[in-house]
């Protein structure tokens, strides 16, 4: 439920940019947050392909393979406890006028087959204030041995963190 019709805002948004086709063996979802804080901020920190330590709280490292041209190629190194130790990740899409960036996992030691994201940040008022809507989008294999909801509940729950993070840091700066 939101005030001013929100929802069908977001919905336009998701229904523009977040357009995935998946296929029967995968799944798909997108998930918003709305965060206190001017859009370019948040997008800031967004964009920094080769800095996702910036707000992701599972990274501990990231080394860029390359200029940070689209197509350029980035090795994380994510936390202990995880189901992984590392993620080879592609730059697919940066647009920095109508704040979109795409990324497709393209190697690492885990379990997401086939999987790229959207992000897109759109600007909104909040309590009167500045803020900003986040939308994030992905599509993914569903592995062998598990269903469409178990995989989508998995990436749901790591995005929802990723995105209480950003929140977390953009409010810290905008303060
Ligand atoms: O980092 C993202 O933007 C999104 C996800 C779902 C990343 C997940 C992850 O980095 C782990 C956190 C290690 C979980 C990868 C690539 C695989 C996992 O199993």
């Amino acid at each position: 439920m939101s005030i001013g019709g929100g929802d069908s805002v977001e919905a336009e948004y998701i229904r523009r940019h977040h357009r995935h086709e998946p296929r029967e063996n995968q799944c798909t979802s997108a998930l918003v947050r709305h965060i206190k804080a001017p859009v370019h901020l948040v997008w800031s920190l967004v964009r920094r392909f080769d800095q996702p330590q910036k707000y992701k709280p599972f990274v501990s490292r990231c080394t860029m393979k390359g200029d940070l041209g689209i197509g350029s190629v980035r090795e994380v190194n994510v936390k202990s406890g995880l189901p992984a130790t590392t993620s080879t990740e592609r730059l697919e899409l940066l647009d920095d006028d109508e704040h979109i960036l795409g990324i497709r996992i393209v190697g690492g030691d885990h379990r997401l087959r086939n999987y790229s994201s959207i992000i897109t940040v759109h600007r909104e008022v909040i309590e009167g204030r500045p803020g900003t809507l986040v939308i994030e989008s992905f599509v993914v294999d569903v592995p062998d041995g598990n269903t469409k909801d178990e995989t989508c509940y998995f990436v749901e729950a790591l995005i929802r963190c990723n995105l209480k993070s950003l929140a977390d840091v953009s409010e810290r700066m905008a303060v």
